[in-house]
């Protein structure tokens, strides 16, 4: 190789004569880049440029936070720390900030976790455009030309890759598909966190050049340009900006306008979900947006009984309700009947982002603490006739069978609970997030916690 072209190697692209292993070697001395990808020429869209990649950047930085804090609040919801609630038992350290979730306002789960799954949708068409903006970086060649740099790419890794991971499993999970050979929760919490380090990393390192690209150019004066008057940015340093643009087939309205759009319609397409009434039916992303047929049971159900093996059976006029606690107690729907009946609108708001508020009747979780003779303070360990699954169980805190709208549910909406609401007895807690909410309830261990 001359030296000429060792010197012009890697940024010209030029070739090294000969062949197989001599040129394999040269790319692995980054005297040369390999073909295609690697080579900066390959790159030739006009509109990519820090100003660009600045402008997504900012949305997915007011964005993203949003939904991790919302995450995180969701996680502190289920209470973990109470027995048979861990999802995610190796959390060591990430539990430091759990505290004793609120039953007020009864709509705040309904309201963050709304928040968590709509706007994570939303922000899917600008993470992808996004990405598209910095992938010739990807294939920058060399890979690093020092340690720092290799740190650097390294944490961009992490960046991208925990982006990736935490949208596709956050996706795949409310679209019901379970298709990871692992468990959604612990998976999704801690590539949060690893996701949020290597989050806060890039937003120290290139903040500083972003506020400088996105004052490069007027946001307004961009959104007046048309295709005919559509130029690349100026050469960058990070070499955003390709070498030999291609003739622009769109201009940057037009691209964000495709990118606005994008989000927009995840967000109309899903928002649905968390209203009650007729725009739920808007609701096409969701698959629990759709209507269960009429009268009073009519609204989305989680699991129905069939889907998890509770017979029809089990739920008929022998089941019985098991109190257990200082004055053990059985009794059977008839007798609950009979008890002081309270009625309450409340929210059922899933980790899957979709709610709907109900009118509960039922009997009090402190009434039937009491009764089994357990002391102030109680939580209780709920059992369902539903066996096995994650959902068979679940443990409400002291202050959550306290409160007086903390319902054994045996109606809804002035209506018997359907089988698949539940029937024969379900909790109804409020603010608590729907997975709490155990239908088929079979026996209330009411214990101490603490
Ligand atoms: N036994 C049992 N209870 C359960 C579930 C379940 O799968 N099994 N799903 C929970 C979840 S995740 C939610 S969101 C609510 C939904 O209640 P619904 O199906 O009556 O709307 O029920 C909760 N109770
Ligand atoms: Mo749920």
């Amino acid at each position: 190789m001359s030296d000429a072209s060792r010197e012009r190697g890697p940024a010209g692209g030029e070739t090294t004569k000969g062949g197989g292993i001599s040129r394999v070697r040269a790319w692995l001395r980054g005297d040369e880049r390999p073909p295609g990808p690697f080579r900066p020429e390959f790159w030739r869209s006009p509109l990519r440029g820090p100003w660009l990649t600045s402008v997504f950047g900012l949305v997915l930085l007011a964005g993203i936070p949003i939904v991790a804090l919302t995450g995180l609040v969701s996680y502190a919801a289920y209470d973990p720390r109470l027995p048979g609630n861990d999802i995610t038992p190796e959390k060591g350290l990430l539990g430091f900030y759990l505290f004793d979730w609120p039953t007020d306002p009864v709509w705040l789960y309904r309201l963050t976790q709304g928040v968590h799954v709509i706007l994570g949708l939303t922000l899917v068409p600008v993470l992808l455009a996004k990405l598209w903006s910095v992938i010739p970086k990807l294939f920058a060649w060399p890979p690093a030309r020092s340690p720092a740099e290799l740190l650097e790419r390294a944490s961009l890794l992490l960046l991208v890759g925990g982006a990736v991971f935490q949208f596709t499993t956050g996706i795949l999970n409310i679209q019901l598909l379970y298709v990871f050979p692992f468990s959604f929760y612990p998976a999704h919490l801690y590539g949060a966190w690893l996701f949020m380090v290597a989050l806060v990393a890039h937003v120290v390192f290139k903040l500083p050049r972003a506020i400088t690209a996105l004052r490069s150019r007027d946001f307004r004066q961009e959104l007046r340009t048309g295709l005919r008057d559509t130029c690349p940015e100026p050469p960058d340093r990070e070499r955003l900006v390709p070498v030999a643009p291609a003739r622009p087939t769109v201009s940057r309205r037009g691209l964000l306008a495709f990118v606005g759009g994008g989000s927009l319609t995840m967000f109309g397409l899903s928002v649905g979900q968390t209203l009650d009434g007729p725009l739920r039916g808007t609701a096409l992303l969701a698959p629990h947006g759709r209507a269960y047929g009429p009268g009073p049971n009519d609204f989305q159900v989680n699991k129905t009984a069939s889907s998890v093996g509770v017979r029809e059976a089990e739920t008929g006029p022998g089941w019985r309700l098991t109190l257990t606690g200082p004055r053990p107690v059985r009794l059977s729907r008839a007798d609950l009947l009979a008890l002081p009946l309270h009625t309450y609108p409340l929210p059922i708001a899933c980790v899957e982002g979709w709610s709907t508020e109900q009118e509960w009747t039922g009997v009090r979780l402190a009434d039937l603490a009491g009764l089994a003779g357990a002391a102030d303070g109680s939580g209780v360990f709920v059992r369902s006739l539903q066996r096995g699954g994650a959902f068979s169980h679940a443990s409400l805190s002291a202050r959550q069978v306290a409160d007086p709208r903390s319902l054994l549910a045996l109606r809804v909406n002035g209506a018997d609970l359907s089988l698949d609401h539940g029937f024969p007895a379900r909790i109804i807690v409020p603010n608590a997030p729907g997975v709490h909410n155990t239908k088929w309830v079979r026996e209330l261990d009411f214990r101490s916690f603490s």
